[in-house]
């Protein structure tokens, strides 16, 4: 954005108006070619309503070629042409438009619209992708039948499109063509092509209803051999969402691309998902067990996005958690379904915890229905996505399973083949079952981490328990009033030796649940016949912060007594918490206290426990964790109080610790959720391990040697890392003669640097863009290496001397003219300077005005930047 050009303004929800015409059918003609790609696309174009306007396309970075109405060329003056829209004037109520136009697949970088993936052209429309292959009405409420012919080089073997196949042949020209035909009515950001050369693997699927559907799965010649977990993971879903929904896949075939270049993990074009190939390839070689994991989730929630968001699909992008909370919801449950929900549980409790929580209390905050966005791709956030699913959960434990099915059912019936609103989905949801969502409907519009301040008291006299309960949101930075949500706060009540009191003829009486609904209240619990100690927020039953004055003998007693795996894990991560907040204010080394080693060694000895759920509760909170506590001052204070909890940990239990660790042993590498606990388990206790003198005696060249799985191995890579052991250099380079030809798996070698604690890490991470597999067109690689540094090494990035912020700043800045999108995420930490002290504010904000100062700011970061500063 050059300084004098215009600045870009935001677009706001309470100014939406319906579309003036709408388009029935989208006729389209793409004849592929590297520089130049003719785009011939003819439109059936109905005006709404009575009105005289023009009707208005989007477009951009395109060439107009010709433009025609019902064939006939039109004249300069009926039409105006812009760098961002084609506006056409006529007074025609119905009309065939044919819109000509020339774009540039090869020079595409930004990796929105139509682009070349290592020699294979893809595309990504969502958000606002279309208007790059053609002018169109680039909104979700326009929905129209697709037909697409794509003409190619025969080197493309494969030419996809949406829908089912209608027609394909030979060209005389040394070229073919193939036509598709999408019967379902969708917007255009669901509109997908691939065109290029794979392995295919296929696989078919007989629905509930009797459907039978080809799957197939391109992936990069040589890849097969990883690509059949994903299609499993497929078949998997399909049979999920007809059990848990009763919802059944609409076309005869399903097809999934995996591409190298992607901006983000996949895209759920209708009948043709594009992949990152992250999220495809695992073979136990080379992907782990978070990715084997990660890949079932992906595909999963890519397949379920059929129903929630294809079929019922938003009416404007504000709505944008209509379809992805609830689809994170749907993935998350799925996910909970095919391995432990109570590990899932975590996994996602602590991404609200360290993420979200962060976005909310920093520049970017937003509701998850945001009210004002600049560019787009910025609102793909984990406040949309995992607090709306958060959101949805709510709604599930308001409603019960069977009502949350029966507003589900009722939603489809009402808005199959709609584009709606979430009030719409909030409205159905109350309809089916009576239950009233009127307050509740405010988690939409109100920005914030509500915090819940509870105290209790106990009348011995008359065996009354009452809890007190205020809650509290801290202003935003988008938002100053809020007001009092409704909270579904589980609970539950212990007596003195661990038995778990009933309070099902209290205020808690629907499963423990109390309804927070006003700034202060009080519950009561009668013929209670001691003190209890409550247990709070049970399964994280809302994105609430929540304190309780526990001393930490009562935290103890919880992480040994509560039932529930959150209530057990959050008591112990408060016990760690605090140890370093201690440590790090006094700046002394970390008292390791009688509670907390006695309370680990009683975890680790549990044989009842879950050991993924044990590993869990015996990490130490990450950095990113603490530092969202927001008690410390110095950045590398708390760093080191942090190692030296874990070393100290680990000197207290040495033999315990080693001696559980090598009774973990597993056999053949599996995917399988008994093994994966024992490998989570088994890195866990490494990494105690590697921060005491004990690691001497790892032999950790020998045993990654040994290993026949990249999550033992990346396990060790890792604990060498952080505890820079003398085998550090050794499996690093190990690692790179293995993989130096497979740039994803060297995502994690540049991952594992990225983290690295030396002194000397920014000038290693300056050496690796020089490093053959690394590119900065590649997100994956960027995001690997940059990202991960900034997002995840604070000692380096937080270097007093300015060297990490200017690092991160200068990536922004070349990423700014590559790919806007990329570089306006991997910015985020810079964003976030007013957590720092003084010194770092300042030296973050000159970056962040180095910044904003360029000519050709994109408006991806133009939005970032600005809020930033601006706090
Ligand atoms: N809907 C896509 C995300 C598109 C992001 C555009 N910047 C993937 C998903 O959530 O399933
Ligand atoms: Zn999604």
């Amino acid at each position: 954005m050059a300084k004098t050009e215009q600045t870009p303004s935001a677009k706001r929800l309470a100014d939406y108006t319906p579309p003036a015409f709408t388009i029935k059918t989208v006729n389209l003609n793409i004849i592929l070619e590297p520089a130049e790609t003719l785009v011939t696309n003819t439109m059936k174009v109905v005006r709404v309503g009575e009105h005289s306007g023009a009707l208005e396309l989007d477009g951009e970075s395109l060439t107009l070629e010709s433009i025609q109405v019902n064939g006939r060329a039109l004249a300069a003056q009926e039409f105006n042409c812009s760098e961002s829209s084609l506006s056409v004037f006529t007074e025609l109520n119905e009309f065939e438009l044919t819109v000509v136009t020339k774009i540039n697949p090869e020079k595409n970088t930004s990796l929105e619209g139509l682009y070349l993936s290592d020699g294979a052209y893809c595309t990504q429309c969502e958000a606002e992708g279309f208007r790059r292959i053609t002018y169109f009405m680039d909104r979700p409420d326009v929905l129209a039948t697709y037909t697409t012919r794509i003409e190619a080089d025969k080197g493309f073997t494969y030419l996809l499109s949406n829908g089912n196949k209608v027609g394909q042949g030979e060209l005389s020209n040394g070229k073919h063509f193939a036509e598709w035909h999408d019967p379902h009515p969708k917007p255009c950001y669901l509109f997908a092509l691939v065109a290029g050369d794979f392995d295919l693997l296929e696989d078919s699927y007989t629905t509930a209803e009797g459907r039978n559907v080809a799957l197939q799965l391109f992936v990069d010649r040589g890849n097969s051999h990883r690509g059949e977990f994903a299609l499993e993971a497929l078949k998997r879903s399909m049979a999920w969402d007809e059990q848990r929904f009763g919802l059944c896949y609409d076309l005869d075939i399903y097809m999934v691309v995996a591409v190298d270049f992607f901006n983000m993990g996949a895209m759920e074009n209708k009948g043709l998902n594009v992949f990152n190939s992250k999220y495809v390839l695992a073979e136990p070689k080379s992907a782990t067990d978070t990715d084997y994991h990660n890949i079932e989730a992906v595909i999963g929630h890519e397949y379920f996005h059929n129903w929630t968001g294809n079929r019922v699909t938003c009416r404007d992008w504000f709505q944008l958690s209509l379809k992805e909370g609830l689809t994170v919801f749907r993935d998350q449950e799925f996910s909970a379904d095919m391995g432990s929900a109570a590990v899932n549980r975590l996994q996602n409790v602590r991404i609200i915890q360290t993420q979200q929580f962060a976005e909310d209390a920093g520049p970017m905050a937003h509701p998850i229905r945001p009210s004002e966005v600049i560019e787009m791709n910025n609102f793909y956030t984990v406040t949309v996505y995992n607090k709306g699913s958060e959101v949805i959960r709510m709604i599930h434990t308001l409603l019960g399973e069977q009502g949350f099915r029966k507003g589900m059912d009722l939603y489809f019936q009402r808005h199959d083949g709609q584009a709606v609103t979430c009030d719409d989905f909030v409205l159905a949801m109350q309809d089916a079952t009576g239950v009233d969502l009127s307050q509740f409907k405010r988690w939409y519009s109100q920005s914030g981490t509500p915090e819940l301040y509870i105290t209790d008291d106990y009348d011995a006299g008359k065996g009354v328990y009452r809890l007190h309960v205020k809650q509290h949101t801290p202003a935003t930075s988008d938002q100053r009033e809020k007001l009092p949500q409704h909270i579904p706060l589980k609970v539950a009540l212990y007596d003195p030796e661990g038995s778990e009191l009933d309070i099902s003829n209290s205020a808690a009486k629907e499963n423990g649940v109390l309804h927070v609904t006003e700034f202060e209240q009080t519950f009561e619990f009668e013929s209670i016949s001691q003190k209890p100690l409550p247990a709070l927020l049970l399964n994280f039953s809302a994105p609430v912060r929540c304190s309780y004055p526990y001393i930490d003998d009562q935290r103890a007693f919880l992480v040994s007594h509560a039932k529930d795996a959150f209530v057990k894990w959050d008591a112990m991560q408060a016990l760690y918490a605090d140890t370093v907040f201690k440590a790090e204010q006094s700046s002394t080394k970390p008292v390791v206290s009688e509670t907390l080693a006695n309370a680990f060694r009683d975890v680790l000895n549990d044989k009842e426990l879950d050991k993924a759920i044990i590993a869990e509760i015996l990490a130490v909170p990450a950095i990113s964790t603490l530092v969202e506590k927001q008690h410390f001052t110095d950045i590398h204070a708390l760093i080191d109080a942090r190692d030296g909890l874990v070393t100290g940990i680990g000197e207290i239990h040495r033999d315990l610790i080693q001696s559980e660790y090598n009774n973990l042993q597993t056999g053949d590498y599996a995917y399988e959720a008994k093994d994966v606990a024992l490998r989570a388990l088994k890195a866990c206790l490494l990494n105690f391990i590697s921060a005491t003198s004990g690691a001497e005696n790892l032999n950790l060249v020998d045993s990654y040697n040994a290993s026949d799985n990249m999550t033992e191995k990346l396990s060790m890579l890792a604990a060498a890392n952080h505890w820079q052991l003398s085998e550090r250099d050794t499996l690093l380079s190990m690692f790179e003669k293995t993989w130096r030809q497979d740039a994803l798996v060297m995502d994690k070698w540049l991952s594992i640097q990225a983290l690295s604690p030396k002194e000397s890490a920014i000038q290693e991470i300056k050496a690796i863009f020089e490093h053959p597999v690394f590119s900065f067109t590649n997100p994956n690689r960027v995001r690997a290496l940059i990202g991960t540094f900034a997002a995840a090494n604070y000692r380096a990035f937080h270097n007093l001397d300015g060297t990490g912020y200017q690092l991160l700043a200068d990536v922004v800045i070349k990423m700014n003219s590559i790919n806007p999108q990329v570089a306006a995420r991997i910015i985020t930490p810079l964003t976030q300077w007013k957590r720092f002290d003084e010194k770092r504010q300042a030296l973050m904000k000159e970056e962040l005005t180095r910044i904003v100062n360029l000519d050709d700011l994109a408006k991806d970061l133009y939005e970032v930047v600005n809020k930033s500063l601006a706090q």
